[in-house]
């Protein structure tokens, strides 16, 4: 049963690339007008209601970064913590994004305080995502105490947009800004990150790079990003650590697509729960077959792709295996989790996961219509669901 399910994942996946063509065309047409204010300085709301869950707050004494900037996206969290970016278009039709990189107090779990450095406000900095041949245009802003640089990882970009100072640039320095441009050619899941130290790094400068290909996106019903940080934070899942880490949520029979990326000094053996994963592209680039497991070794600076398949309720533990991440300090060293964990957190599925034979649901075992897929029995699950996962302003590109 499982491996037929994989299977059919597999075959959908090329079916539905082709139809995502089709919806890429249609939402690159939704752009909106164009401002860009160039050095406008960021403004910091620290009563703006659309806060991530898990209380962010800020510390007096670190310099300007306080509160969340006006680059901040309200309403677009995508249920695993992270946010999208939102851009706009210029006259020469480059999609341009803006990074604030500033101070902030964070609170990795509830009751656990760290100092973070974030970009526009959240750990990780918001996932900027584009199609395949855009051109990308990212104004960054640094607030911080120190100088400051974004390297594009995995990106073939000119050698001065590279981002690193001391080789391809000076850094930028505390109040001032940098216009980085590149055409977006290296599709598939990367990421950018500070490549002034590995400080920077450690205390949260990162966040998603993702370019669509033109051929369309995998098709999931769910596609989430987990950013793994070993350092200065502890150990961190999208900048918080079990329990403060956010469950990923998924109904049976759902595809749910996993982005891991490693930002740290350690490796970290992955582990999920209750059903095998299949490995499907690594560094951005498509695996020549998927291989399936349950348990994969990721590293510092690598991104992977993998797709599961919700196979039973529960909450399903997704971890590091190697205990010392895994397990909190002190009295209850041993059972008591914490580090990198997380959940799938699994709920039955909204229609029978089996159709129904010969009228006869053998879910249920009395007669029943065959579902037709409708409004109120829509073909991938319940839309307010997906709402949770992808709603607010999902830029372009995204669909499920
Ligand atoms: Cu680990």
């Amino acid at each position: 049963m499982r491996q037929t399910r994989l299977n059919l994942l597999l075959a959908t996946i090329l079916t539905v690339n082709l139809i995502g063509v089709g919806v890429l065309v249609a939402r690159t047409a939704e752009r909106r007008p164009v401002t860009v204010r160039a050095g406008a300085s960021p403004k910091y709301d620290l009563s703006a209601p659309d806060q991530l869950p898990g209380e962010i707050s800020v510390a007096p004494e670190s310099g300007s970064g306080s509160g969340r900037p006006d680059s901040f996206v309200g309403g677009a969290a995508r249920g695993d913590g992270t946010v999208f970016a939102k851009y706009d278009v210029a006259d020469d039709g480059a999609k341009v994004f803006k990074l604030d990189a500033a101070p902030y107090t964070w609170i990795v779990a509830p009751g656990v305080k760290k100092q973070a450095f974030a970009y526009n406000g959240t750990v990780p900095g918001p996932t900027i995502r584009v199609i395949e041949g855009d051109k990308v245009r990212v104004v960054v802003s640094n607030h911080l105490p120190m100088g400051t640089a974004v390297h594009w990882h995995g990106m073939v970009l000119p050698n001065k947009m590279d981002g690193v100072p001391g080789i391809t640039q000076d850094p930028i320095e505390p109040g001032a800004s940098m216009t980085y441009e590149f055409v977006a050619v290296a599709t598939g899941t990367h990421w950018y990150h500070s490549h002034f130290d590995g400080d920077q790094v450690g205390k949260g400068l990162y966040g998603s790079l993702e370019v669509v290909p033109h051929t369309g996106d995998r098709a999931v019903d769910r596609d989430y990003r987990l950013f793994v940080g070993d350092t200065n934070l502890g150990f961190v899942i999208n900048g918080r650590t079990y329990p403060g880490t956010e469950p990923l949520k998924a109904k049976v029979g759902e595809k749910i697509r996993i982005r891991l990326t490693p930002t740290g000094e350690l490796s970290h053996p992955f582990h999920l729960h209750g059903q095998p994963f299949q490995l499907v592209a690594q560094d951005g680039f498509d695996l020549p077959q998927p291989i399936t497991m349950d348990t994969l070794l990721i590293s510092t600076a690598q991104t992977f792709d993998i797709i599961t398949v919700a196979l039973a309720p529960g909450k399903w533990m997704f971890h590091c295996h190697i205990f010392s991440h895994m397990h909190a300090a002190g009295p209850h060293a041993g059972h008591q989790m914490a580090g990198l964990v997380t959940t799938l957190d699994v709920e039955p599925a909204a229609v029978p996961a089996a159709p129904p034979l010969n009228g006869v649901n053998p879910a249920v075992g009395v007669p029943s219509a065959p579902v037709t897929p409708g409004p109120d029995n829509p073909p991938g699950g319940d839309p307010k669901d997906k709402d949770k996962n992808g709603g607010g302003t999902a830029p372009p590109g995204d669909h499920h």
